[in-house]
């Protein structure tokens, strides 16, 4: 190791700008970061300049934090979860800091005095988007909860230039335009170029022995990228520590490959590096469904390398050995996507650092847990072996051993179980042949969790039951929660000034004490300024809407809300059946007793899926013909919000009245949308699926409103053979629903277009929307009929509020702490930088 440099005598004085809080030094840091990093003065100054001094105003704040607690952890050799994921759905960073420093209405008072707005100021950021939907943004989640929780973690990812791409609605249709988010900088990152890695790619293995004469194998690549790290400071809730996420950009080792250079082919050495800066270039936009993508794959391998070889350069730098490896970090694997970990770590302990195939296995194992995130056959992922080995030859090589040794050992436990060794092997051999790579995280790692206890309760009777049965101790539940900071601070004001005002501040990092609302559910002057926050909320999202849609919307209306990746599992086309249904209803009886509804809907479809893209044609078309219906002014209002994102989510949550959660039972794994709703004081209408179960569970089966098939009833109905005609020849209401799509009413009288999603639905339908229909409908009669009754609702909203203190993130981490993770908190004093140079 070598000593730090001695800049004792050199130490900068830190000067009170950088770090100071009070309104005064606040404003002068701001000017003068708008002097000397954007370099204007105010009469050139745009927003955006204001926002960048602002940003930078915070993000001083946050360095201090982060050097005292990069210094602790260094010092103590902290144990340290790192946590590898192809996602962080970040969102906005700004509020999010303030409110986490703590000077939320410090700045806001500051900016004023300067004659700035804040809102305006946030509204400039432009959004990390760097997930899909409900994974990605739990790893932002957990990272809000980690350092709150002052548990070491490093976030490892990928710095995707474009992140998920914009949305934007024409003629109804989805239309995708790149996300280009970095074009005006971002200040949360500081790149840290010196920490760059070498990654290889393609070309072919060769063995040698080495001078002890043992067996060792070289990997001659084809080409080689360089990873360069880009550090986001990770603030805790009024604590000291400030983690890290670090995520990685591909480029070129060298700006020419020189022997192509001197061979006279300039372009094409400019080729090579385009091609390889292309690694980092854009996120998939899948949700749920694995593409298969060589790129991907190259993605994949690319930053756990990165990753792994950074906390190799860590363990170094503490002084640590090898052998420690296990005791410094545990690994917690975000999906499969980063599970390529598992031959990646062993082959640099073994072909790197010279380990012995047993040594490093034992390293490997207790240093990787794995958590599943998905039911879905299509998101399970699988590369054909050519591709794998074309890549990646040394880790096939790799695989192909593990796997050899693992399928001893089942032979060993299951003698003459052939189909079994078949089932579990890490090769699908059943047609052409696949790495399985959920088999290679379940054989490679210590945990193995799923995100509720129903999906934990499916894995272990469906997906991975071979892999239950043979290691029952790896298997744990973790349901997923949310950060209150981000999901009810820093998007409900109101509502949080009113808890703070009932039952003091010291909810928002013990979310347990929420309970202590339940005592105010019945108190009448109670209920009526809930009421009133929800109606404030309400009007805030029917001003955005008159803006964004062009829409006169009543907020006294019930605002029903579905918004979520756009999925035939999640069934937004449900949610459709119903609105049409109550149209024909108001059509044939315009007296019916029924409150006005404001449908809202929002959700971003993959680009390649096209039955989603269909789906949101249709809410669209039946958009345009309830909106235009005279007959149902005051009554019914259909809205599609487009470009569904972190910030666009924090406006809707505090004004939704329900919740859609209406998936097939046994498909959402756990689903997290729910718990941000519920946290708002949405009541949920819901399947018994996902953490929907826990949720009914704790808020109590008489605040919610459920319907539909259970697990065990879909599993039934298929086996005995569904047939969704029965359903459309036996039900009038739902007949006529399906057939006034297809006669093109909700596409100016084309018949056509919506024909393959009513086809599927009346031929296949596998998810069971036909079968739901009838129940769903009947449960959300009773929804309007307990929305007329103001004080029975309000009462519903407050004890959902009160009782969702399970659903916090925090527990969720303090869950995977205990049981899994085994990582002590640290807190962190800030400290004199001048020490820091001893
Ligand atoms: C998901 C699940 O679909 C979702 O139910 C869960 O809440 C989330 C976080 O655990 O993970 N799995 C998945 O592949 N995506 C999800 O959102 C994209």
């Amino acid at each position: 190791m070598q000593p730090a440099a001695n800049l004792n005598h050199a130490a900068v004085q830190v000067e009170d700008d950088r770090t100071g809080l009070t309104p005064e030094t606040l404003k002068r840091a701001f000017l003068d970061n708008l002097f000397y990093i954007q370099g204007k003065f105010p009469r050139l100054a745009t927003q955006h300049d204001y926002y960048m001094a602002l940003a930078y105003t915070v993000r001083d704040r946050l360095l201090q934090r982060w050097i005292s607690t990069a210094a602790a952890y260094t010092e103590q050799g902290s144990r340290t979860v790192a946590y590898l994921s192809a996602e962080f759905l970040m969102g906005p960073q700004l509020g999010h800091n303030l409110v986490n420093l703590g000077i939320y209405d410090i700045v806001q008072q500051a900016v004023a005095d300067l004659g700035l707005n804040l809102d305006e100021l946030m509204e400039q950021e432009a959004e990390p988007g760097l997930g899909n939907g409900g994974l990605g943004r739990l790893a932002a989640c957990y990272l809000d909860s980690m350092a709150t929780l002052e548990v070491p973690s490093l976030g490892y990812g990928i710095r995707y230039e474009f992140g998920i791409f914009r949305q934007d609605i024409r003629n109804g249709q989805q239309v995708e335009v790149t996300d280009k988010w970095l074009r005006l900088g971002n200040p949360w990152e500081l790149p840290r170029p010196e920490w760059a890695v070498d990654v290889k790619l393609g070309g072919h293995t060769e063995a040698y022995t080495d001078r002890s004469g043992r067996y060792r194998v070289r990997w001659i690549p084809y080409q080689v990228i360089k990873g360069v790290p880009y550090d986001m400071p990770i603030a805790g809730y009024r604590t000291n520590t400030c983690n890290t996420l670090r995520l990685w950009s591909a480029q070129a080792p060298e700006a020419f490959d020189f022997e192509i250079f001197n061979s006279g082919d300039y372009l094409g050495a400019v080729q090579d590096k385009l091609s390889s800066e292309n690694l980092s270039k854009v996120l998939y936009p899948n949700d749920n469904i694995s593409q298969g993508k060589r790129l991907r794959l190259a993605q994949q391998i690319f930053f756990v390398s990165c990753s792994l070889q950074d906390m190799l350069r860590i363990l170094a730098r503490q002084g640590l050995a090898l052998s420690q490896f296990s005791q410094k970090f545990v690994i917690q694997l975000n999906d499969t996507h980063p599970a390529v970990t598992v031959a990646e770590l062993m082959r640099l302990l073994m072909d790197e650092h010279g380990l012995s195939w047993d040594a490093a296995w034992d390293i490997t194992q207790r240093s990787i847990a794995y958590t599943n995130h998905t039911l879905m056959p299509e998101a399970l992922e699988k590369w054909p072996v050519d591709m794998f080995g074309q890549l990646l030859p040394r880790h096939l090589e790799i695989i192909y051993e593990i796997n050899h040794r693992f399928l001893e050992q089942v032979r060993a436990r299951f003698p003459d179980d052939s189909d079994r060794l078949r089932r579990l092997s890490l090769i699908d051999e059943s047609g052409e042949r696949y790495v399985r790579m959920a088999h290679l995280a379940c054989v490679g790692s210590f945990s193995i969790n799923g995100v509720a206890a129903l999906h934990t309760e499916l894995l272990k009777q469906d997906v991975l039951k071979d892999f239950y049965e043979l290691y029952p101790e790896k298997f744990n539940s973790k349901t997923n929660g949310v950060t209150p900071r981000r999901f009810m601070v820093l998007s409900n004001p109101r509502q949080t000034e009113m808890l703070n005002r009932t039952i003091g501040d010291t909810w928002v990092s013990r979310l347990d004490e929420l309970k202590r609302l339940e005592a105010k559910a019945e108190d009448p002057s109670f209920q009526h300024d809930w009421h009133m926050i929800k109606q404030a909320n309400k009007g805030d999202l029917a001003n955005y809407m008159a803006k964004q849609n062009g829409l006169v919307i009543n907020p006294e209306s019930l605002f029903d809300v579905q918004v979520k990746r756009i999925h035939e599992y999640k069934r937004q086309h449900l949610n459709v059946l119903h609105i049409i249904t109550l149209y024909h209803r108001l059509k044939a009886s315009p007296n019916l007793e029924v409150p006005p509804r404001t449908f809202i809907f929002g959700g971003k479809a993959a680009p390649g899926y096209h039955v989603a893209k269909l789906m949101i044609r249709l809410v669209n078309g039946v958009a345009e013909v309830i909106n235009h219906d005279p007959a149902m002014r005051d009554r019914l209002k259909v809205v599609f919000l487009r470009n569904f994102n972190v910030r666009l989510a924090q406006r809707i949550y505090p004004a939704a009245d329900l919740s859609e959660q209406i998936s097939m039972a046994g498909k959402e794994a756990s689903g997290t949308g729910n718990m941000k709703f519920a946290l708002n004081g949405a009541v949920t209408i819901g399947t018994l699926d996902g953490a929907n179960v826990e949720i009914r569970d704790e808020v109590g089966a008489e605040n919610f409103f459920l319907f539909g098939l259970t697990a065990p009833e879909v599993y039934a109905l298929k086996a005995q053979g569904y047939n969704p005609w029965d359903y459309y020849q036996g039900d009038p209401e739902l007949k006529q629903a399906l057939d006034s799509i297809l006669v093109g009413t909700f596409s100016r009288g084309d018949g056509e277009v919506f024909k393959p999603l009513i086809d599927s639905l009346l031929n296949w339908d596998p998810y069971l929307l036909l079968a739901d229909y009838q129940d769903y409908v009947a449960c959300q009669e009773r929804v309007g009929q307990a929305f007329c009754d103001r004080t029975h609702w309000t009462r519903m909203s407050i004890l959902n509020v009160a009782r969702m203190g399970l659903f916090s993130s925090d527990r969720s981490i303090q869950d995977y702490c205990r049981d899994v993770w085994r990582t002590p908190a640290v807190p962190i004093e800030l400290t004199d930088h001048a020490q820091l140079g001893e």
